[in-house]
């Protein structure tokens, strides 16, 4: 393999980003673009490849070359998308014809009505307890994205294309191609990028959207808090422990938990937290759909390809993450029976009328 084949490469590629810049920039063409540049069929896909056939010199300096070349490729398809974002939001906002410098209404009337509002939302209040239990066990806190690629949110944490397991997270899907994200773990990879290399210590706060059948515990909009621990000599105990501990200072009592198997591409071994509902004491009532348990996390110990994904080498570092559901662990802490009434925009609810 000549060097020159990888510099061509990177050069054609270079052209390619430039020539998309501009008006013909859109979701499919950087799609399409990555596609054909990290696809199997691509340039690139060849020369790793051919990485087989070279004598053991030449294969450590031309691997480092070859993953050199894929990271760009990958961090320009990622920029290429966020400038896409971007400029259509600007977009959208010239459009808009509402003068959002237009003073507030000073009449008697509004004013009773502003000062008429409830109380704080019961997520709004509980979510920075939450964050503050995280603090102080010394993780750092970001936002999750809510509208992202299916890079991210499939993609780079180990689903294959076309994947039947991409239909457990029930997404919608933006006429461009973009979508709301149904879980935090679209932040996984961003954010173990983002520390460059481990200890990572992270927790990601957000709002997450499904095409669900909504019931007692199940929203078309809820929240999750993703965590993630990569480090060396990082066990399932240390998952287990974190999270026990996470639930119980939550909760602030007793509470009676389990954990099951479970399976997500991106963890292996893959597990979920349950906690006995607090209704029935585990009998089963409307609020757990009968069951006695409700499941509040998924998490698991963060899959090889997901850190390799990541720039994290597997053979010297491991890590879990978790995903957990804020609003099944509220209602359950605030004796709220029912999911849809933390989103009913209904002010009895709020002033704790009802
Ligand atoms: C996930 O979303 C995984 N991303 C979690 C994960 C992260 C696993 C990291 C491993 C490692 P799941 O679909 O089970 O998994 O959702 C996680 C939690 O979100 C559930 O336990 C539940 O508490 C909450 N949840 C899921 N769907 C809904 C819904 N429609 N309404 C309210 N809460 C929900």
């Amino acid at each position: 393999m000549e060097k020159s084949e990888i510099s061509s490469v990177k050069k054609q590629f270079d052209a390619d980003v430039k020539k998309l810049a501009g008006d013909s920039l859109s979701i499919e063409a950087i799609s399409l673009l990555r596609n054909s540049y990290t696809g199997k069929d691509s340039q690139l896909a060849k020369l790793f490849k051919e990485l087989g056939t070279l004598d053991s010199k030449e294969r450590g300096p031309a691997g480092k070359e070859l993953n050199v070349l894929k990271q760009h490729i990958e961090e320009s398809c990622q920029l290429l998308e966020e400038q896409y974002i971007q400029h259509k939001a600007m977009v959208d906002d010239e459009k808009q014809d509402i003068d959002l410098t237009a003073p507030f209404a000073t009449t008697k009337e509004s004013l009773e009505r502003l000062q008429s509002q409830g109380a704080s939302n019961p997520v709004s209040e509980e979510v920075e307890k939450m964050l503050s239990i995280f603090r102080t066990m010394g993780f750092h806190i970001f936002e999750a994205r809510e509208l992202d690629t299916e890079y991210f949110i499939f993609d780079s944490l180990n689903f294959p294309p076309n994947h039947p397991a991409r239909e457990n997270w029930d997404a919608f899907k933006t006429a461009e191609g973009l979508v709301p994200t149904p879980h935090t773990s679209n932040m996984q990879v961003r954010v173990m990028r983002y520390f460059k290399k481990p200890p990572v210590r992270a927790v990601i706060y957000g709002r997450c959207f499904r095409n669900e059948a909504v019931d007692v515990v199940h929203g078309h909009t809820f929240h999750q808090i993703e965590g993630l621990y990569v480090d060396k000599g990082v066990s399932v105990a240390d998952m287990i422990g974190t999270i026990k501990a996470y639930l119980e200072a939550f909760f602030e009592q007793e509470i009676v938990w389990r954990i099951q198997p479970s399976f997500f591409p991106f963890v292996e071994p893959g597990i979920e937290f349950m906690v006995r509902c607090i209704f029935c004491k585990g009998v089963g009532c409307g609020s757990c759909k009968h069951s006695g348990w409700l499941e509040v996390a998924g998490a698991g110990m963060i899959h090889p390809n997901v850190l390799r994904e990541a720039g994290i080498d597997p053979d010297e570092y491991t890590g879990f993450a978790w995903g957990l559901g804020l609003d099944r662990t509220i209602l359950q802490k605030n004796g709220i029976k029912d999911i849809r009434s933390l989103f009913a925009s209904d002010i009895r609810f709020l002033r704790h009328d009802v």
